[in-house]
């Protein structure tokens, strides 16, 4: 099989490059990235030799280029997971969200449809269900639980969501949607959460939790994310949608005093700063259905999870440092300087 993979020079992506390589050495992965300020060619470094492996930069809605590849390359599946990912971007300057997430999901599947209806898949996220209160612990979100999305990012994910089951049902593209929970591991881009206050800590700088630090998120390590949306892709029901998340809901301010503590560093870190517009207050996901139908369970725990994640950012420090090093000052210093 050869399966596009689009946004693979990004965390999940690339993760998930690495995993299906190894996983299933018989397949040709294609990796379409436009290598944004969120796409680093280092995090595909280790499989750029690899015969059965092809990068291409490219923008996914570039239709021209877009159908160009799929003419030269002859996909049997799709995973797309090229988005701009970051709702504190997605709050300062909305616009490329709709230009990537909705506008560039349509070039692919439409490419999908004028090249025999290939598999697609589309990699979505639970905030495309709004949030759940933090009193209420028994709530979960299901695959049916409505649509209510609170920032530009999730609304232009919801957006393609939706835009997704519409070539389902008007056109019949074979389509599934995963909708999975906050991710942690290797090769995070040190703008998202943990990788940024691991980073800060190795340079013993200010911690920035938002608010009081008391939202919470349901974290799943990477590769249990990858390994859920391999087993949709060969054995899921097309036009089905699938929540991943493993049961591992934590405030913000546990996960800061996590990391303080793994790394041997003080509490003095902490800096509480203004909150996120809008911000969600609490994200857990019910995996029941894909539990039952496709036998996914989560294999990493967090208490070992995060310590192996903690350990790849120490042995991999030119990864981060060289991100850092660059124009994501000039972010840093816009979004955290006067908070
Ligand atoms: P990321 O920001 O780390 O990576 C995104 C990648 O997409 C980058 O390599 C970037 O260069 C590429 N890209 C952006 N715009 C592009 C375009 N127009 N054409 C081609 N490539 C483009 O994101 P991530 O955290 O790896 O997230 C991957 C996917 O998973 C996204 O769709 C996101 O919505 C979803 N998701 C993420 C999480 C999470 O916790 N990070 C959780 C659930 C779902
Ligand atoms: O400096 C910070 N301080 C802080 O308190 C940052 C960057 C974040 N936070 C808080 C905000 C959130 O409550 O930590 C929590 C996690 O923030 P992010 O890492 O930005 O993730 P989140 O907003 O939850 O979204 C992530 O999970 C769902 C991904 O970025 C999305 O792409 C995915 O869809």
């Amino acid at each position: 099989m050869t399966i596009f993979v689009t946004g693979g020079a990004g965390f999940i992506g690339g993760n998930f490059v690495h995993y299906h390589l190894r996983e299933h050495p018989e397949d040709r992965v294609v990796c379409i990235d436009k290598l944004t300020y969120a796409g680093n060619l280092s995090t595909l470094a280790p499989v750029m030799d690899n015969p059965h492996f092809r990068f291409v930069k490219l923008d996914i809605c570039d239709r021209e280029g877009v159908m160009a590849l799929f003419e030269e390359e002859k996909p049997d599946v799709v995973i797309n997971f090229a988005a701009e990912s970051h709702v504190d971007r997605s709050i300062e300057d909305p616009g490329i969200f709709l230009q990537t997430n909705i506008i560039g999901t349509a070039t692919m599947m439409d490419a999908c449809r004028a090249f025999g209806n290939v598999r697609y898949h589309q990699v979505s996220t639970d905030e495309v269900y709004g949030d759940l209160p933090l009193d209420r612990p028994d709530l979960f979100f299901t695959e049916t639980t409505p649509i209510h999305t609170s920032s530009p990012y999730s609304s232009s994910k919801a957006g393609a969501d939706l835009l997704v089951m519409a070539y389902y049902r008007t056109y019949g593209l074979p389509v599934t949607i995963s909708r999975c929970s906050n991710n942690y591991g290797p090769y995070h881009f040190p703008e998202k959460l943990i990788p940024l206050m691991i980073a800060n800590c190795l340079n013993n700088k200010p911690l920035p939790v938002y608010g009081e630090g008391k939202n919470v998120r349901d974290w799943l390590y990477v590769e249990d994310h990858c390994k859920a949306i391999d087993l949709i892709v060969r054995k899921g029901t097309i036009g089905e949608v699938y929540n991943v998340g493993g049961h591992n809901e934590m405030a913000n301010i546990d996960i800061v005093k996590l990391i303080i503590k793994e790394l041997g560093k003080d509490e003095s870190l902490i800096t509480y700063v203004t909150d996120r517009k809008g911000h969600d207050l609490r994200y857990a996901i019910d995996p029941t259905k894909i539990h039952n139908e496709l036998g996914w369970l989560p294999e990493t725990k967090f208490a070992d999870g995060i310590k192996k994640t903690i350990q790849w950012y120490l042995d991999n420090r030119s990864w981060w440092e060289e991100i850092i090093s660059g124009e994501y000052q000039n972010y840093y210093d816009k979004m955290y300087g006067n908070r």
